[in-house]
């Protein structure tokens, strides 16, 4: 039976519906903004020396087989600079304003002309228009506007590329090749003569570098939620995970949830070894059956709007740790948490890996796994933390800052064969999570998805589809 409603009530029921209409968009519109980028291009030309022009190119297309390309992954540079997405472009940043093509700026754009015939087979190219109106730039061309003559280098003491030796940039591209970019890249090549040829010291990527290792709001919206995706995947493996389930079908899992959530695709290969699996560091094939008793190390994350999280989970298959196990799970679970201790502005971004050597070392000493601290890099061969942004591995600083975005993973990895108690093998373990630093400490962004052996173990008895 159906209630009469006072206009009130009716009112308050019909918010819902406004809401949803102002949020319902076709696409998604919460990449990063055309003033985000913007800002960037500034910053980087106010980082430039004088009489300079940084260039940035655009990822290729890459060829997988025959007539199939791989999906296009834009160069994260020309993506931080731009935000846009599509191939066969170029951009230039001069330290002085220049008279390029008539327009007379700092900034200059070259992109791909449209094409109705090709549009129709691959989808829409945006086009000077399109560029200019999605990214509010002024000084857009089509790249066959690039010539000889369009570019005047004459009051540029020194060019700049994000590549690294003088003539890469043609032998980059290849020399001879016919597409926009290689075209684009030996004019370039050709018009830079002698002391203007750029030098491994006077790349712009340090420029960038320096940049990209301290996020800005705007990023670190993209990063917390490419974290957040990524830990619903791994909690809803952990939920849905048994015995007799293959290591793809893990993967399966995760991935839905990524897909479920927005994101484009992984931020890497995901990572799902079980077993002796554990123990090879970039396990990707995932392919084994998984056992009773078995753990399963998840190194799996989404990237959201071109923004990568890393995280990484170690479960037993059953949903209860070995004795053996839980031993070594917790010395790593020690090594993070005293790693984090140390994640704060003003230190130096190796000392949360200290922590973790000295906490591991101890614990592998007493269990009698290591005799010697030389012995460690057997077991934890690699370091605790890396940056995280555009790239699964971005520029960290070197003295850690609010806006600093990187990982705490400590690991240890024993596989069958190792020099010690047999009880041992089969055993890798790697914790990882996603710490942003802000100005009264950390924030652990990747904190939706659990780390202690309780915790885990109650996540694993929860109600599953997959079970
Ligand atoms: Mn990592």
């Amino acid at each position: 039976m159906l209630r009469k409603l006072t206009p009130l009530v009716s009112f308050l029921l019909f918010i819902p519906m406004l809401i949803e209409a102002q949020q319902a968009s076709e696409y998604p519109n919460d990449y990063l903004s055309p003033a985000f980028h913007a800002g960037r291009r500034a910053a980087v030309r106010e980082m430039m020396p004088k009489n300079t022009v940084g260039i940035f190119f655009a990822s290729q297309v890459r060829n997988r087989n025959n007539d199939v390309d791989f999906q296009f992954a834009q160069n994260k540079n020309f993506y931080y600079l731009t935000g846009l997405e599509e191939p066969n472009s170029m951009l230039l940043i001069f330290k002085e304003p220049v008279t390029v093509l008539g327009k007379t700026g700092t900034e200059f754009l070259f992109v791909q002309p449209r094409n109705p015939s090709r549009e129709m087979w691959t989808g829409k190219i945006l086009g000077v228009e399109g560029v200019q109106e999605l990214y509010k730039l002024d000084n857009v061309f089509t790249h066959d506007q690039f010539t000889y003559t369009a570019i005047d280098l004459s009051k540029v003491d020194s060019v700049l590329t994000t590549l690294y030796s003088e003539n890469i940039i043609s032998k980059y591209y290849g020399r001879g090749g016919s597409d926009p970019l290689s075209k684009m890249a030996q004019l370039i090549d050709s018009a830079i003569t002698g002391n203007k040829k750029p030098n491994a010291s006077r790349t712009i990527g340090n420029i960038l570098r320096t940049l990209r290792a301290i996020k800005q709001p705007e990023e670190i919206t993209l990063i917390a939620k490419a974290a957040s995706i990524s830990t619903e995947g791994h909690n809803a493996v952990m939920k849905g995970i048994k015995t007799g389930m293959t290591e793809y079908q893990a993967q399966a899992i995760m991935e839905y949830y990524f897909k479920k959530n927005g994101s484009e695709y992984p931020g890497y290969p995901s990572i799902n070894g079980s077993a002796e699996n554990t123990c090879v560091l970039h396990y990707e094939t995932n392919q084994r059956l998984m056992k009773d008793g078995d753990l399963l190390l998840s190194d799996c994350a989404a990237e959201y709007h071109g923004y990568s999280a890393d995280v990484t989970r170690t479960i037993p298959v059953n949903g209860k740790f070995s004795p053996a196990q839980k031993i070594i799970y917790e010395l790593v679970l020690e090594a993070q948490d005293s790693a984090f201790l140390l994640c704060k502005s003003g230190n130096a971004s190796n000392e949360p890996h200290k922590a973790a050597v000295r906490v591991i070392t101890r614990g592998l000493t007493k269990l009698g796994i290591i005799a010697t601290d030389a012995e460690l890099r057997t077991y934890f061969p690699h370091g605790t933390s890396h940056g995280l942004g555009l790239d699964v591995h971005d520029p960290n600083p070197g003295i850690l800052q609010t806006g600093a975005v990187f990982t705490v993973e400590p690991g240890i990895y024993i596989p069958p064969g190792s020099k010690c108690d047999k009880k041992w093998w089969n055993i890798g373990v790697r914790i990882e999570d996603d710490i942003l630093i802000t100005d009264t400490g950390y924030q652990n962004l990747s904190a939706g998805s659990p780390r202690t052996v309780a915790e885990i173990e109650k996540m694993a008895k929860q109600k599953s589809i997959f079970k």
